[in-house]
């Protein structure tokens, strides 16, 4: 029996303040935009904010490359705004964790200014330095997550610098005991004042395979696992932050584990282990992509996604603990990519969160998939901001034709990661009530009809349903805590399972169809009233139950 705490329990919400609210009409969100909208995030039932980074940086990667880790991005406010935001989370309940990108920093952080000034600097091993290979290129064929080479050559030392992201993100080198200690001082920065936690970004790519080997990059995904991520002192490493950090307060570490699988999950969150709390895998989150992100992309298959939730319970299931989440900043619309919207878009985003929250783990949600906010096609690349998207389109589009450059833009509007950071729909005012003027992103022009105003007024809305979803989830531990078990797993459309905690069980049906399904179950073994359902009836036949498309419920078995 798992051990009981406020993070397995507790329900979080992440935010990606660029795209929350702007409170001061410059186009980009911001902390007191976040402040005034706390009476909002209560209303959910979410008790853990994540911020997405909110520190000094250029926004090469909008946050995820910070050029000051003490300060906040001024874009966002002041560092006396964030401890009112804190204080005020902290009265209301809440709890607010950061997102600490510690694998690597800005080009413009005064660490890699003065590493690349000269070869002798002090700072020079805070990251990776190469000579050129002999034929004068880079020292491996290491690719970057954002395209190109993971090398970036320096005219200045005549040495290449390692960047697994964008060249304006040079990787730390965690070899360094120095760094480590600087990383871990930050981190007390931030815990003396309070802060809850926080979700650790990349983290299991700190260590790198010092013999910088070539590498197949034919599979990418597979080259993730097995170059860049569990590399040869990440335990080591993520147990000396435990115990340097982590272990002096009441906070959660959530990892965002690039490259971890099921069978190694336990050596990062064993609760033996006093490496992270809990970690969040990307089995769901890269289902409908290739091996290339952008590229054709693969049919969601319910089978797969079943597979996935029992591969992942039956790893954590005695010990450890994973986030549920299927969506975030870097990922599509929720909604648009396991669900349907376009025919039954309040059906499905309703049955999704049914899915998300009856299932074992920590529920995380991202913003604006509680009003079922959907991925935005923009008709054109200039509409694009996202450096991983426009990065993937440069270097494609070269000598394509006009349909080609379709095709391009197609992956885009399936992948990419703007799908997720356009402002959230507030209202049906211009800009979508996020702003008073243009934001820094396109708002989706769908927020006239999808928007958080009109749904607060509709009781049938997907907010409705969300804080009536959260709400039973709360009351009910045996969605955080219970056993599952899979029934009729080979069902191609019905996702059905139990969840049992003590004596208390609950029955969870979901219809992944568009058209309507039968679950055949002996008559007597089931109740006929619903505590949840997204439809306003729930109809049997003479062996089971007949589930409307994209219907789902959770049934309470005595
Ligand atoms: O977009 C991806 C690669 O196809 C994702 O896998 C993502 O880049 C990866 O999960 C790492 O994400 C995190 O680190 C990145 C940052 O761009 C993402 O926003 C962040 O969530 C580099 O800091
Ligand atoms: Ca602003």
């Amino acid at each position: 029996m798992s051990k009981t705490t406020w993070w397995k329990e507790g329900i979080i919400y992440q935010i990606y303040p660029r795209s929350f609210r702007d409170s001061n009409g410059d186009g980009i969100g911001d902390l007191r935009g976040i402040i005034e909208s706390l009476d909002y995030l209560k209303s959910l039932h979410v008790d853990i904010l994540w911020l997405s980074p909110i520190f000094l940086s250029p926004n090469d990667d909008n946050g995820y490359d910070v050029s000051g880790y003490r300060e906040i991005m001024p874009d966002f406010g002041t560092l006396e705004d964030f401890e009112e935001l804190l204080e005020k989370a902290h009265q209301m309940g809440m709890r607010i964790i950061l997102d600490i990108v510690a694998n690597h920093c800005s080009d413009e952080h005064p660490w890699f200014v003065r590493s690349k000034s000269s070869k002798d600097n002090p700072y020079r091993d805070y990251f990776f330095w190469k000579a050129p290979y002999p034929n004068g290129g880079p020292p491996n064929n290491w690719r970057s997550f954002f395209g190109g080479s993971a090398w970036e050559l320096d005219d200045n030392t005549g040495e290449y610098y390692l960047h697994l992201f964008s060249k304006k993100q040079p990787d730390l080198n965690w070899e360094n005991p120095a760094l480590r200690q600087e990383l871990y001082d930050i981190m007390h920065f931030w815990f003396k004042k309070g802060v809850d936690g926080v979700r650790l970004d990349v983290i299991t790519l700190i260590s790198k395979r010092l013999g910088f080997e070539d590498a197949n990059f034919k599979k990418f995904r597979t080259a993730i696992e097995t170059v860049y991520a569990n590399g040869t002192r990440i335990h080591e490493f993520l147990r000396e932050m435990n115990q340097e950090v982590f272990q002096q307060y009441d906070v959660m570490a959530l990892g965002e584990g690039v490259g971890i699988h099921a069978n190694n999950v336990l050596e990062y969150v064993g609760e033996k282990r006093g490496e992270l709390d809990l970690i969040y895998h990307f089995d769901i989150l890269n289902l409908t992509f290739g091996e290339e992100r952008y590229g054709p992309a693969k049919p969601f298959e319910l089978l797969m996604l079943k597979g996935i939730f029992q591969k992942w319970y039956d790893a954590t299931k005695k010990d450890g603990w994973t986030v549920q989440a299927m969506g975030n900043h870097d990922y599509p619309r929720i909604v648009s990519r396991f669900g349907d919207d376009q025919d039954f878009w309040k059906e499905s985003a309703k049955l999704l969160i049914v899915l998300l929250a009856t299932q074992r783990g920590t529920l995380n949600i991202y913003q604006g998939d509680e009003i079922g906010m959907t991925n935005t096609a923009f008709a054109d690349i200039s509409h694009y901001r996202d450096i991983e998207g426009l990065n993937f389109f440069r270097s494609a589009a070269m000598g394509k034709n006009t349909e080609e450059l379709e095709v391009l833009l197609s992956y885009l509007h399936h992948a990419g990661r703007d799908n997720a950071r356009t402002p959230f729909q507030w209202n049906s005012s211009e800009y979508a009530g996020f702003s008073k003027n243009q934001p820094w992103l396109g708002v989706n022009p769908n927020y006239v009809a999808i928007n958080r105003q009109d749904q607060e007024q509709d009781p049938d809305s997907i907010l409705h349903f969300y804080r009536n979803m959260l709400h039973y989830r709360k009351e009910n531990p045996v969605l955080v805590y219970g056993d599952y078990e899979c029934l009729q797993p080979e069902h191609t459309s019905v996702y059905a399972y139990l969840r049992t905690y003590g004596d208390e069980r609950r029955f969870i049906l979901l219809n992944f169809s568009k058209k309507p399904s039968n679950f055949s179950l002996k008559p007597g073994t089931y109740p006929t009233q619903a505590e949840i359902n997204n439809y306003s009836s729930l109809n049997f036949t003479s062996n089971g139950i007949r589930l409307q498309p994209f219907q789902g419920v959770v049934l309470k078995l005595n």
